[in-house]
């Protein structure tokens, strides 16, 4: 891959597995990397390993990960030439990568009117309906605040429905209607809401759909005229919007639908000039796909692509940030086998409280197609004032069955001694008739939980 002088030297603006992973492809292609910390985070295993690495402020993710000036003046100052934001923080920050590029820097990742046509929940849904990505029916643009065509367009798309924040987005600001009578009210209630956490008040309409399953679409765009897309992921497995355990592909789709849904996407990308990596979410129900959200950013699950496909996705991103075309096309894309990811967290299995603290003893396991994601190491302490997530485990196998059983062999063989973890769970999970069948709802994980 060739690797132009905007890729000399990477910051990477994130913390724990993650950042671990962009220094890892960056060391790969050869790329300089600066890590930022904060005070809290000094004990990183990343930043020994970093070419350089600049404190950017106290514990308060505020007044650090989150603090545009520091990391700017933490690029300037260690000569930087691309940032790559990771995930959560600012990677979905449009004014960051606006700031970012301004400052003369790459951002690793969409233009910044990309992170912002998406950040819109409304406009985002418009331009994929436009561009023949199938959509959740619904209120088409806003719902308006006038009551009558707002009971019209109910009426129209049948209940029940469910109310969403355009601001919103990854289950916050939504409420489901499940009758007339209750649409004028719960439309203010997320109208007030939206405007108070979003500081835009603009609610849409979808039917709401009772029972679907979480299936997204990883896709790499060149920003050039070539996308692609890494097949899907099942995501259903979830808690509170949390996902807990990701797969793919995901298991029992109408092959079809599928084939004709990944087409759309990498259509769109191409329709809307995308640069980068980038998730098209859907609901899955009924045979049928319904795009709800694109997120703009790497994902936590992203591994899963990456084991079925045998593609580097953070080396990609790097790649086109670099200002390369894809390298290969859709035929050099083979899905390959079955990937499934455990989400570990330091939380207690039992309640989900967080569980920070010192790790007195980590094993990693191993094995033929184990590949553990973590920045955990014996002695690390794992501080309260971030996601709970340590790290991720992640098996490969020819089919789902043996990954399956690669999984259920890794879970048994990790150690994390000291703090409490979600592993109990993952080892329940793993053997779960119902989880082992394939294809369960959004439901089924916080059902299970309730009758345990
Ligand atoms: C929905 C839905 C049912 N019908 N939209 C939640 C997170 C956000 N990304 C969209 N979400 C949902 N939107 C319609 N029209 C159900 C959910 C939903 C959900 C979606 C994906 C994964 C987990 C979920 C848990 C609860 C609700």
């Amino acid at each position: 891959m060739l690797k132009p002088a905007k890729l000399e030297k990477v910051l990477i603006a994130n913390r724990g597995e993650i950042a671990l992973r962009i220094l890892r492809a960056c060391k790969e292609m050869g790329i300089k990397t600066v890590a930022v910390y904060s005070t809290a985070d000094k004990d990183l295993m990343h930043l020994g390993l970093a070419d350089e690495s600049v404190c950017i402020g106290p514990a308060p993710a505020n007044l650090s990960y989150l603090h545009i000036p520091a990391i700017i003046a933490a690029a300037e100052v260690t000569g930087a030439t691309a940032i790559h934001p990771g995930y959560g923080f600012l990677a979905e920050n449009a004014d960051f990568a606006e700031q970012v590029e301004k400052s003369g820097f790459a951002f690793i990742g969409p233009k910044a009117d990309t992170i912002r046509l998406m950040g819109d929940k409304v406009s985002a849904k418009d331009a994929m309906k436009r561009a023949g990505v199938p959509t959740v029916p619904g209120s088409d643009g806003p719902l308006p605040e006038d009551e009558e065509t707002a009971l019209r367009i109910g009426r129209e798309v049948g209940y029940p429905v469910i109310i969403k924040a355009a601001g919103g987005g990854g289950g916050r600001g939504m409420r489901e209607v499940h009758r007339e009578e209750d649409l004028i009210e719960a439309a203010k209630q997320t109208r007030a809401e939206a405007a108070a956490w979003f500081s835009n008040p603009m609610v849409y309409l979808e039917k709401f759909l009772t029972d679907p399953r979480h299936v997204e679409v990883q896709v790499l765009s060149d920003g050039q005229g070539h996308a692609i897309h890494l097949g899907d992921r099942d995501c259903s497995l979830q808690r509170r919007h949390q996902k807990v355990l990701e797969e793919a592909p995901a298991p029992g789709i109408d092959e079809t639908a599928r084939q004709e849904v990944l087409a759309r996407c990498v259509k769109a990308c191409i329709d809307i000039g995308y640069r980068g990596a980038g998730t098209f979410e859907f609901l899955y129900e009924n045979g049928r796909f319904y795009f709800i959200e694109m997120n703009t950013r790497v994902q936590v699950e992203h591994p899963v692509s990456e084991m079925v496909t045998g593609i580097d996705i953070l080396k990609e991103m790097l790649s086109i940030a670099a200002g390369n075309p894809l390298s290969f096309t859709q035929d050099d894309v083979v899905i390959r086998g079955h990937a499934l990811e455990c989400r570990i967290n330091a939380e207690d299995p039992k309640t989900f409280i967080p569980s920070p603290g010192m790790v007195k003893h980590f094993h990693a396991p191993g094995g033929n197609g184990v590949r553990v994601d973590s920045h955990l190491y014996s002695g690390y302490k794992v501080p309260p004032n971030y996601d709970s997530l340590i790290g991720k485990l992640i098996t490969w196998g020819a089919t789902r069955d043996e990954a399956m059983a690669r999984m259920r062999n890794a879970l048994d063989e990790i150690v994390v001694d000291g703090i409490k973890t979600n592993i109990p769970l993952h080892r329940n999970l793993t053997r779960d008739a119902g989880f082992c069948e394939g294809g369960v709802n959004i439901h089924y994980l916080e059902h299970k939980l309730a009758n345990e």
